[in-house]
């Protein structure tokens, strides 16, 4: 039986990140450079955890191209093409469809409805989605349709004070997720456990799990401390100039099987 293998997809920086959208973070200046080596060793990072990674060309045009989980919603059966919330990030789904398609039969989701992939939080056949200021009702229940016949239960979560479900809350394992309980409600995920991020990182929730480890921004320790008391193992990249762009690590890839 041929094993599967984890791909990374993954795009490279754009030029123009310094435009990118901006919700709850203050505008700063972005080194470009030192973003595009944070890239090139996120994506070393992921190779080392044992993902094939396949990076895609930089997309000038769009300043938020390389958070590349926002445009796709890939589980073990279909790949959902999205319609992001934000006007201006409607073109980037379109050079990740064919790359995708060599291991998924694609779906979408059409006007009106929209959805970020950063909203969506799936753990095994749970698929939670944040009722957000980029995905809408009608995305998430487009989404429900298409995912529901593969035995997925989707659900909507509220969040507030943050962009995405997954800045507020990420998987650490089938049965424990990492939470900041100022921007959504840990009753949401009764029955897992329950991991607090440290109140002095308030941006820490966002971790990306890769089988038995997560990937994690390197400026939050004290959380990390948290995670790896937890009993789970903890692998840190710095982020620092995606995060001035409202990203962290979920964001820059789209992380899958390629299938039993
Ligand atoms: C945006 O506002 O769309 C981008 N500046 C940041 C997107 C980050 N995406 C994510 O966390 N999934």
């Amino acid at each position: 039986m041929p094993i599967p293998a984890l791909i990374a997809i993954t795009r490279d920086v754009s030029p123009s990140l310094a435009a990118c959208e901006l919700s709850f973070v203050e505008r700063a200046p972005i080194d470009l450079d030192r973003a595009i080596e944070q890239h090139r060793a996120y994506r070393a990072a992921l190779a080392t955890l044992g993902c094939e990674v396949h990076d895609l060309p930089a997309q000038p045009q769009c300043p938020d191209a390389v958070f590349v989980e926002d445009v796709a919603v890939v589980v073990d059966e279909v790949a959902v093409m999205t319609r992001p919330g934000a006007e201006s990030r409607r073109g980037e789904g379109a050079t990740v469809a064919p790359l995708l398609a060599r291991w998924r039969t694609l779906r979408a989701i059409e006007a009106p409805g929209t959805l970020d992939g950063g909203d969506v939080l799936r753990i095994g056949k749970r698929v939670y989605v944040g009722q957000s200021a980029r995905s809408n009702a009608d995305g998430i229940a487009q989404l429900r349709a298409l995912l529901a016949p593969h035995g997925y239960l989707v659900q909507g979560v509220p969040i507030r004070g943050c962009l995405h479900l997954k800045s507020a809350v990420t998987a650490l394992a089938d049965d424990a997720v990492l939470l900041q309980p100022a921007w959504v409600d840990r009753e949401a995920f009764a029955g897992f456990r329950l991991v607090e991020v440290d109140a002095a990182e308030e941006h820490a929730a966002n971790v990306l799990r890769i089988g038995e480890r997560v990937v994690s921004p390197a400026c939050f320790p004290r959380t990390h401390a948290r995670i790896r008391a937890a009993g789970i193992e903890v692998v840190a990249v710095d982020v620092s100039e995606l995060q001035k762009a409202e990203g962290a690590v979920t964001c820059c890839s789209l992380v899958f099987e390629t299938g039993p």
